[in-house]
């Protein structure tokens, strides 16, 4: 299943390729910034998720790739606007100097600017070869503004720190990192003309995966090595985690929980939910 994982994150690089011009020299500063931005090497945990649920319902991968790389645009502005000296103020992002450490503050925040705007501009296209519904498209539009909303609301509730329960800290990160996880699954199932249960389970599934997901981040920052993460440890320093407020083990072990819920949604899809299933448990083992 690994081989899987791994060839769409290649076909989702090559596509980010295609669009951002590769790794040349080209452009001007703020053209640079923003391809390193999203070139940089990342794990596309986002464009795989939703090309496994276009498979989930039969849409072969080809036909979403754009379309993650849209989602994967708005995940690298906000890691790059996460980095900055006012935020979580990080030297380091995929094992390279973060963007405003390069090309300073004002070119970064531009760049995050730059992916947010072409992320929206590159939406139609995208939806025409994913051959989403036109009917949806409107809907889809507001989405993707919708979800830079959250995020926005998420990270604000995760700067100011005041989360005081597991209930609380679940809430900013469903905002902060479940919201483009849902996206990311939801449009993917758009291009497979499902069932509302089928929409419900597989949003239902990136929801408590979104949420895994983070739980294991803060796992990772608090034992992990600045090598294998690429980025410091130790980070999370002066916000909230899940590792705070349960421990290490209580943190792998609500991490484990969130991963089964994930699965459980998937019931109704019977097999056909193996790949899902194993990018359930792909995510859960990181923390272990
Ligand atoms: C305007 C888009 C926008 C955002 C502004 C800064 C901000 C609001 C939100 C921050 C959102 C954020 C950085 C959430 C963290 C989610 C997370 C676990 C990031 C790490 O994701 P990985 O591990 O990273 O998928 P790679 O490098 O593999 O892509």
């Amino acid at each position: 299943m690994k081989q899987v994982f791994e060839s769409l994150r290649r076909a989702i690089d090559s596509e980010l390729r295609v669009l951002f011009g590769g790794d040349g020299p080209e452009g001007g500063r703020l053209a640079r910034a923003t391809r390193e931005a999203v070139l940089s090497p990342g794990k596309r945990v986002r464009p795989i998720l939703m090309l496994l649920v276009g498979r989930l319902l039969a849409v072969p991968p080809g036909r979403l790739l754009r379309l993650g790389t849209v989602v994967e645009m708005v995940h690298a502005a906000s890691l790059v606007l996460d980095d900055l000296p006012s935020m979580d103020d990080a030297d380091i992002r995929r094992g390279r100097p973060a963007l405003h450490r390069v090309h300073g503050e004002a070119v970064a925040i531009l760049a995050a600017f730059d992916l947010l705007s072409r992320a929206h501009g590159e939406l139609p296209g995208a939806l025409a070869l994913a051959k989403v519904a036109r009917r949806r498209w409107a809907l889809i539009q507001e989405e993707l503004a919708a979800v830079v909303g959250e995020l926005c609301r998420g990270q604000d509730l995760d700067l100011a720190g005041e989360a005081a329960s597991v209930e609380d800290l679940e809430e900013v990160h469903a905002a902060k990192t479940g919201a483009l996880f849902v996206l990311a699954a939801r449009w993917g199932a758009y291009a497979g003309n499902p069932s509302a249960a089928e929409q419900a389970a597989v949003e239902g599934f990136a929801r408590n995966l979104g949420l895994a997901f983070q739980v294991v981040d803060d796992v990772l920052d608090a034992t992990g090595d600045a090598g294998t993460m690429g980025k410091p440890t130790g980070q999370d320093e002066g916000r909230t985690t899940f590792v705070d407020l349960l421990g290490v083990e209580g943190a792998r072990r609500l991490a484990a929980e969130l991963g089964a819920t994930a699965v459980t949604e998937l019931e109704l899809f019977g097999e056909r939910g193996t790949e899902l299933r194993a990018l359930a448990g792909e995510v859960v083992a990181r923390a272990s």
